[in-house]
């Protein structure tokens, strides 16, 4: 049976979670995490933002629980929609802008149009300006290092230690908008470095694939994962790799069988 959990994000939020003892364990404050990424939001940032009102901040939080044994943990994946952050930060050339039916197209350029068509929630998240369009372009952006990045961080409530590997939902619209850092709380682990999505036009496609990972440049699933040591109140990151790039949905799993669909 599955299992649904639902986590508060704004202020204290409440962790209903199926774990092995079978109680509902609850009320772990949003703070720590916040503190604990505090360094690293100095260090990458020249403004920063809060989620619209309108955008629900919540993820969630499935679970299998009737498939746990000793040898084999429960499996668990923790999800949200990219536009439910609880922080953006920008840097003095790019942000992660917000696309719904409200957005007026004001930072440009953007060469294309939206894909709210099929966007969970109604929105999505996209790094501009697009300056980098073509290889012949060498004002354009690509951050190596994903410090120096605009990024979006979401409170997650992690309901066991482990291997989590990480799936992100992107429109691929180009070779030169299709790739992402991720990150956990104040660590840009070498794991999560260019996660990498395919150089296809027009669909939204989730990807857990490491570029260059399996000797191909498109990479290989289940090759970007986050280690994460202790159970409890984390911040979950992204981001920007290459300008352009667009974020629907992600989805942080243990089962290294799980394909989103
Ligand atoms: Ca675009
Ligand atoms: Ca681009
Ligand atoms: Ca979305």
């Amino acid at each position: 049976m599955i299992l649904f959990i639902r986590i508060l994000l704004a202020g204290t939020f409440l962790c209903l979670c199926g774990c092995s003892d079978g109680v509902l364990h609850a009320a772990q404050s949003a703070q720590d995490t916040n503190d604990s990424s505090s360094a690293i939001i100095d260090s990458a940032t020249e403004t920063e933002s809060t989620p619209p009102t309108d955008v629900s901040t919540e993820t969630e939080t499935q679970t299998d629980p009737d498939t746990a044994t000793d040898s084999d943990p429960t499996l668990y994946q923790i999800m949200g929609e990219a536009e439910a952050f609880f922080e953006s930060i920008s840097t003095n050339s790019h942000q992660w802008v917000l696309i719904n039916d409200q957005y007026d197209g004001s930072v440009v350029p953007d060469a294309d149009t939206d894909h709210l068509a099929d966007a969970g929630g109604g929105a999505y998240l996209e790094a501009l300006p697009d300056n980098h369009t073509s290889d012949a372009d060498t004002a354009g952006s690509s951050t190596v290092n994903p410090t120096n990045a605009p990024q979006v961080r979401y409170n997650i409530s992690v309901p066991a230690p482990g291997r989590y590997y990480v799936w992100v939902r992107a429109y691929t619209s180009g070779g030169l908008d299709n790739s992402l850092h991720v990150g956990i709380d104040s660590d840009w682990p070498e794991s999560g470095i260019a996660l990498q999505f395919p150089n296809t036009s027009g669909t939204w496609v989730w990807s857990s694939n490491q570029r260059n990972s399996g000797g191909i440049v498109y990479g290989i699933p289940n090759t970007i994962y986050l280690d994460i040591e202790t159970a409890g109140a984390h911040s979950f990151i992204i981001a920007m790799r290459e300008d352009g790039a667009e974020i629907d949905r992600w989805i942080l799993s243990n089962d290294l069988e799980f394909r989103p669909e």
